[in-house]
C-alpha cells in the first residue's frame, strides 16, 4: 500500500515536472523567436549619422544603437534607387530580374503575390506582420481606383496590417492608405490621380509659384498639396491630404500602436521612413535643430522617430526580445527637386562619407548604407567590416526563426546570419550593386560595367550626382583607393574579363548555381 502511495505521488511528480519543462519550452520558444523590426530610412547617406563621422548633424538616438549594437562599415542596400531595393529587401531576389525601377504613384504592384515575401516567410514562422511608411513598390493591378479597396498591396504579399506612404512624399496621391483604403477619404470628393495630362482645378507649381514653400524643378512642379508641388496631378480627396509637417508623428503612432497591439506574440515590423526624403519638411518643433536647413533638421526628426520607438519597446519589456536593424534603402542626394538649401547650408557635413556617388550611383555611396544591428544581452556592441547586403536577410532572417525557404523563393538571399548579429566574419564574396548598370564587388575590387549608350536617362541631369556611369569599363581597388578615383581596368584587363563573366552569369543563371546557399534553410 506504502508503495503504491509511493508511486502515485512519483508520477504526480513527473507530471508536474513534465508540465514545468513544457512551460519552460513554450517560453524558451517564444524567446528564440524575437520580435523583428527593420528601421528603413530613405536616401539617408553613410555619412549623415554621428556614428558614421557627422559632426554637425546630432542624431544621439540612432549613435545610443550604434554604440549598444553591432555597426557595420561595408553593408548595402541593394540599388542606389528605392524601388529596387525595396524590391530586394521583402522578395530577396534583385530588382533587375523584375525590371524595379523608381515607379510613379499609380504603378501596378510589383512583387508577385505568389512568390514568398520576407513578411510572409515571417507569417508562416508565427509571426504578425505590418509595415508602416513608405511602400513605393506599387499598388493593385493598372488603373487604380483610389476611392475603392486598392489591391493587391501590401497586404497581399503578406503584411497582416498596412499604414502606407503609397510611392513617396514627392508623388501624387498625397493621402495615407491603411489596409485596402484611403484614409479619412469622404466619397463625396472623389480623388483622381493622373500621371499624363493635367486633371481638377488645384493649382500647380509651374503655374502659381507664390503658393510654394519650396521652389521646385519642372518634373516637381505639378499639383500642390499642402504648399508642396508634387510630381503628378491629383484633383478631390481633400480631407484625406496629408500634411507632411505630421509624417514624423502620424508614422511614429502608428508604429507604436502596431507594437501594443502585437506586443504579445512574435511581431514583424517594418517602420519605413518618409525621411530623409524629399521634399524636406519637418515638423516645426525640429525647424532649425541642425543648422543645416531642412535636409538637417529632417535627419534630426529621423533620429527622433528611432529614439521614440526604442522608448516604445523599452516602456513594454520588449527591447531585449527585438531584434532591430537600422538601415537605409540607397544613398544620399543633396538637390532632389526642390530648392531646400540642401546644397547652400551643407558646410563641413559630408552625406557620402568617405566614398564616392551618392544615390542614384554605381559607385560606393549608392548603396554603402548605415547598417546597425542592435539587441541588447544578444548582440555583441562592436564594429564589423564585413561585406553584407539586404538582399541576404531574407534568406538570414528565416534561419533566425527556423523557417525553410521554398527553392523558388528568394533566389538572390543567402543565409549570412552569423554575419548580421556579429558572430562571424564571413562576407559575401561576390556581391551585385545596382545603379542604371550593375557594379560588383569581390572582396576589396569593385568593378562597374559599362552602362549602355542612352541609358543614362535624366539621371544626368541630378547636378550634385556622379552617376558613376561610363561608357568604359572601371575597376577600382578599394583597399587602396576607397574613392574609387584611379581606374585600372587597363591594367587588369583578366580581373575586368572574370568579373563581368560573374555579373552574366548572375543575370543569366541566377545567384544560386555558382554560390550555393546555406541548405539548412532550404527545403529541397
Ligand atoms: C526621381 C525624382 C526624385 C525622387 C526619386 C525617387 C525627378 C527628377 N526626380 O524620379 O525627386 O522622387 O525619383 O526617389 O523626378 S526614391 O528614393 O524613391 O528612389
Ligand atoms: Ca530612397
Amino acid at each position: 500500500m506504502m508503495y503504491m502511495k509511493q508511486l502515485f505521488f512519483l508520477s504526480i511528480l513527473v507530471i508536474a515536472i513534465s508540465c514545468q519543462s513544457k512551460v519552460e519550452n513554450d517560453k524558451s520558444e517564444h524567446k528564440q523567436k524575437p520580435n523583428i523590426v527593420i528601421i528603413y530610412g530613405d536616401d539617408l547617406g553613410y555619412g549623415d549619422l554621428g556614428s558614421y563621422g557627422a559632426t554637425h548633424v546630432k542624431t544621439p538616438a540612432i549613435d545610443a544603437m550604434a554604440e549598444g549594437g553591432m555597426k557595420f562599415t561595408d553593408a548595402h542596400c541593394s540599388a542606389a534607387t528605392c524601388t529596387p531595393s525595396r524590391y530586394a529587401l521583402l522578395t530577396g531576389s534583385y530588382g533587375f530580374r523584375s525590371r524595379a525601377e523608381v515607379l510613379p504613384g499609380d504603378a501596378p504592384l510589383l512583387i508577385n503575390p505568389e512568390v514568398g515575401t520576407l513578411p510572409s516567410m515571417l507569417q508562416n514562422a508565427g509571426y504578425t506582420t505590418g509595415i508602416v511608411g513608405k511602400w513605393h513598390l506599387g499598388l493593385g493591378i493598372g488603373d487604380i481606383d483610389w476611392n475603392e479597396a486598392i489591391k493587391p498591396g501590401p497586404l497581399e504579399v503578406g503584411f497582416d496590417y498596412s499604414f502606407i506612404i503609397p510611392a513617396t512624399g514627392d508623388r501624387v496621391p498625397c493621402v495615407f492608405v491603411e489596409g485596402h483604403h484611403v484614409v479619412s477619404l469622404d466619397k463625396a470628393d472623389p480623388i483622381t490621380v493622373s500621371y499624363g495630362e493635367p486633371i481638377g482645378m488645384d493649382p500647380i507649381g509651374t503655374e502659381h509659384p507664390e503658393m510654394l514653400k519650396q521652389q521646385a524643378d519642372r518634373q516637381h512642379s505639378e499639383t500642390i498639396v499642402n504648399g508642396i508641388s508634387r510630381i503628378g496631378y491629383m484633383s478631390g480627396g481633400n480631407t484625406a491630404r496629408w500634411k507632411d509637417e505630421d509624417f514624423a508623428d502620424v508614422l511614429t503612432d502608428k508604429a507604436v500602436s502596431f507594437i501594443d497591439d502585437n506586443k504579445e506574440k512574435p511581431f514583424f515590423l517594418f517602420f519605413s521612413f518618409h525621411d530623409i526624403h524629399v521634399p524636406r519638411v519637418p515638423h516645426e518643433r525640429f525647424k532649425g535643430t541642425s543648422g543645416m536647413g531642412p535636409r538637417g533638421d529632417a535627419i534630426v526628426q529621423m533620429d527622433w522617430c528611432v529614439g521614440e520607438l526604442k522608448k516604445a519597446l523599452q516602456e513594454r519589456g520588449l527591447l531585449e526580445n527585438t531584434l532591430v536593424i537600422f538601415t537605409s534603402d540607397n544613398g544620399p542626394v543633396l538637390d532632389d527637386g526642390y530648392e531646400d538649401q540642401a546644397v547652400e547650408l551643407l558646410a563641413e557635413h559630408n552625406p557620402n562619407g568617405p566614398f564616392r556617388g551618392g544615390k542614384y550611383s554605381a559607385y560606393e555611396s549608392g548603396t554603402r548604407v548605415p547598417t546597425i544591428v542592435y539587441r541588447p544581452g544578444h548582440v555583441k556592441p562592436g564594429v564589423s567590416s564585413t561585406l553584407l547586403n539586404q538582399v541576404d536577410l531574407y534568406a538570414s532572417l528565416a534561419s533566425l526563426v527556423g523557417e525553410k525557404l521554398r527553392p523558388t523563393d528568394a533566389p538572390d538571399s543567402f543565409d549570412y546570419l552569423d554575419s548580421w548579429l556579429g558572430k562571424s566574419n564571413e562576407g559575401k564574396t561576390v556581391m551585385l550593386e545596382e545603379a542604371y548598370t550593375l557594379a560588383l564587388r569581390d572582396r576589396d575590387w569593385k568593378y562597374i560595367l559599362p552602362a549602355e549608350k542612352g541609358f543614362t536617362t535624366w539621371v544626368e541631369d541630378v547636378k550634385d550626382i556622379e552617376s558613376g556611369l561610363s561608357l568604359e569599363h572601371q575597376l577600382y581597388n578599394l583597399s587602396e583607393d576607397i574613392g574609387e578615383k584611379v581606374n585600372l581596368a587597363d591594367q587588369y584587363p583578366d580581373k575586368v574579363a572574370a568579373m563581368k563573366a560573374k555579373i552574366e552569369a548572375i543575370l543569366e543563371n541566377g545567384t544560386r548555381p555558382e554560390w550555393d546557399r546555406t541548405q539548412t534553410t532550404f527545403d529541397q
